[in-house]
């Protein structure tokens, strides 16, 4: 599970003559405690119900972490207390708790408790061990919270929506109720995991103090304590909990400085630095001159003159700029070349050129599928990957990394969906790992999916001649086969490589495609040579290679381990600040090696991510292994 190690629990409550009067729990990376702690004590001393004389604020590591989907949202809108407790009780009705009315009765005796009554759904029988106490769910919280930062107050919606998430998922739970406590929130919610969490907006009078919930049990007596042992005990991260948009009350610019400051504390504020010089193995920032372990640039052709030349000798030729969209005034010589070439190069029919290597993927993802399709999709996939499933209003089912067994069932789940897209990074951008191309394109043929891979690392990379995945492993060629010219190819643009008949839908219906300007003209040239060159020397894939091995073995040397089967070499660091110290460390000894950070990767996986050239030298490799050791402190 990805990120869930090293995550830290904070937990607060507040009361006032042994009184309670506020509790709240966050669940952050180490970094962020301190932060967490100073909002919640803001939290407890500021809370309507007075102020404290006591506050306990908890610190903990409770280990492994689960995560939940959050339970999708749906508002009932009901205009009187009445209709809302009738609507909560159909509701649950229809979840298939049968004794509804009696257990609305029952609800006035949960009015004093600090938890939850947890009811037998058939029996009626009551089953917390502590009635007055009740059960209560703790040990959960928002995947984004520390990046909300919800300073201050109570978001009444989004921790609800947290809990009912962790009880809708607790073994033998079938159902939940929940009224607010605080007099002026009346709006209440009922959940289960088959329907959700239904907002019900008004379920109780305004001013009425009275609130309470009840989890609804449906099992053996046996296992009643396993399941107040979950929702107890075992910590629970909430992922992708929907944004209400009544919740944004704050004023216009407050908000952002109030973010920027949750960024800078939690170590991921980011800056922007200038290069003076092209693109390459050396770079000149102001009068410094640093080894550039960071470049996508793997076969230093970006600034090969034979690729300059040509794009200069467009930009003379053909206009700075190509002034339209493809599909109107913007296609000229070098846009319908460049596509030739590269359909020749991956050995497909026909390829389209998009703006940038972002575009192609969400435009074709959007073109191919949209509500009512599936996306199955690998939990490490590029963000443009992801928008493009966002965008596309498909089901977005994610697949654990790599695991081809995972794809499948979940490509199987999706049989009654119009259209299946399974969709993978080729090499993947963070961990510099392989798809197993051959496996992948069987698991989609067996499930009658479209296969879409991004081949943004591994064009010019993988392979004998840099031609991809399909050369690497020998087999055949995905739906999709899609592409940058940004990286080994030394150009901006990105492209698709597919059937003539996928091209044509896509020149058709990629809104990305349709809606912007075209490359301009020196770009399309300038890839075009860059292929050409890449064709003629392939000896620069094999150096690239090379390279990587003595890289992974110097590394191996001083104690650590990296391997990787494309340019890409992650050096796992873990802790946020720790992987900017040692980039900065680096940085001052000459090294442009950066820092990989949340969101890029998971929270609590920071690590420092070496792209390697086909022109670095040996020289510069070990030394560059050598300053890495003494970064993260191998060496003294
Ligand atoms: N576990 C179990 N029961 C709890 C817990 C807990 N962690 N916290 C509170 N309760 C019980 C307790 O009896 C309270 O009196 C009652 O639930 C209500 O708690 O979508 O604010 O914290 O906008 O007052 C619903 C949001 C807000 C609806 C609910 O509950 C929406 C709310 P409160
Ligand atoms: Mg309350």
């Amino acid at each position: 599970m990805k990120g869930s190690s090293g995550l830290f629990s904070v937990k607060m409550r507040a009361s006032c003559s042994r009184r309670h009067i506020s509790g709240a729990e966050k669940i952050v990376p180490p970094h962020a405690v301190p932060h967490t702690v100073s909002q919640l004590a803001e939290r407890a001393l500021n809370h309507p119900k007075g102020v404290p004389d006591f506050i306990n604020i908890k610190i903990e590591n409770p280990g492994a972490i689960v995560r939940l989907e959050a339970l999708p949202v749906v508002t009932e809108r009901t205009s009187t207390p009445d209709e809302g407790l009738a609507r909560a009780a159909s509701l649950l009705k229809e979840a298939g708790v049968l004794r509804m009315d009696e257990i609305m009765a029952l609800f006035r005796e949960t009015y004093s408790m600090r938890g939850a009554m947890l009811l037998d759904a058939d029996t009626l029988e009551r089953l917390e061990p502590d009635r007055e106490r009740g059960v209560r769910a703790t040990c959960m919280d928002d995947s984004d919270s520390i990046l909300k930062g919800t300073a201050g107050g109570k978001n009444h919606y989004a921790e609800a929506i947290v809990l009912a998430t962790k009880v809708a998922n607790a073994p033998g739970i079938v159902g939940e109720i929940c009224v607010s406590d605080d007099p002026d929130y009346v709006t209440g919610y009922v959940a289960t995991r088959n329907i959700g969490y239904r907002r019900i907006t008004v379920i109780k009078e305004k001013g009425d103090p009275a609130g309470g919930r009840i989890f609804l049990y449906r099992g053996r007596r046996e296992d009643v304590a396993s399941t107040i042992r979950f929702l107890e005990k075992t910590p629970v991260v909430v992922e992708g909990v929907p944004v209400l948009g009544a919740v944004a009350e704050e004023r216009r610019m407050d908000g952002l400085a109030a973010e920027m400051s949750v960024i800078d504390s939690a170590g991921l504020r980011r800056g922007i630095r200038v290069l003076d010089s092209p693109a390459g193995p050396e770079a000149l920032a102001g009068c410094r001159r640093l080894a550039v372990l960071s470049s996508n640039d793997y076969l230093d052709l970006a600034r090969d003159p034979r690729v300059t030349a040509a794009a200069s000798g467009a930009s003379a030729k053909w206009g700075a700029g190509s002034g339209g969209s493809r599909l109107t005034t913007g296609t000229q010589p070098p846009h319908v070349a460049l596509e030739r070439h590269l359909a020749s190069f991956k050995g497909t029919d026909d390829a389209v050129l998009f703006a940038t290597g972002y575009m192609a993927n969400v435009g074709t993802i959007q073109a191919l599928v949209k509500k009512g399709d599936a996306i199955v999709s690998d939990e490490l996939n590029h963000a443009s990957i992801i928008d493009g499933c966002r965008l596309s209003g498909a089901d977005v089912i994610v697949y654990r990394h790599g695991d081809m067994d995972d794809l499948a069932r979940k490509l199987s789940f999706c049989r009654e969906h119009r259209r299946r897209l399974a969709v993978s990074d080729a090499v993947f951008s963070m961990d510099g790992d392989m798809l197993d191309l051959p496996r992948f394109l069987d698991v989609c043929s067996a499930n009658d999916a479209f296969s879409m891979i991004d081949e943004a690392h591994s064009t010019g990379v993988a392979g004998a001649t840099g031609r991809g995945l399909v050369e690497h492993f020998g087999c055949g060629h995905p739906d999709i086969l899609l592409g940058t010219l940004s990286k080994a190819l030394g150009s901006a643009g990105g492209f698709v490589c597919c059937s003539g008949e996928i091209a044509d839908f896509l020149r058709n219906r990629a809104r990305s495609f349709i809606f912007s300007t075209s490359p301009c003209p020196a770009a399309a040239a300038a890839a075009d040579a860059a292929l050409t060159v890449l064709e003629n020397e392939p000896w620069r894939v094999e150096k690239l290679r090379e390279n990587v091995g003595f890289f992974t073995r110097e590394l191996a040397r001083r104690g650590i381990s990296a391997k990787s089967p494309s340019a890409i070499v992650p050096i796992p660091v873990g802790d946020e600040r720790r992987a900017m110290a040692a980039a900065s460390a680096l940085e001052e000894s000459g090294f442009l090696v950066p820092a990989i950070r949340y969101p890029a990767v998971p929270m609590g996986a920071a690590r420092l991510r070496v792209a390697l050239m086909s022109s670095h030298t040996r020289e510069t490799l070990s030394s560059a292994a050598e300053a890495i050791a003494r970064a993260l402190g191998n060496l003294v």
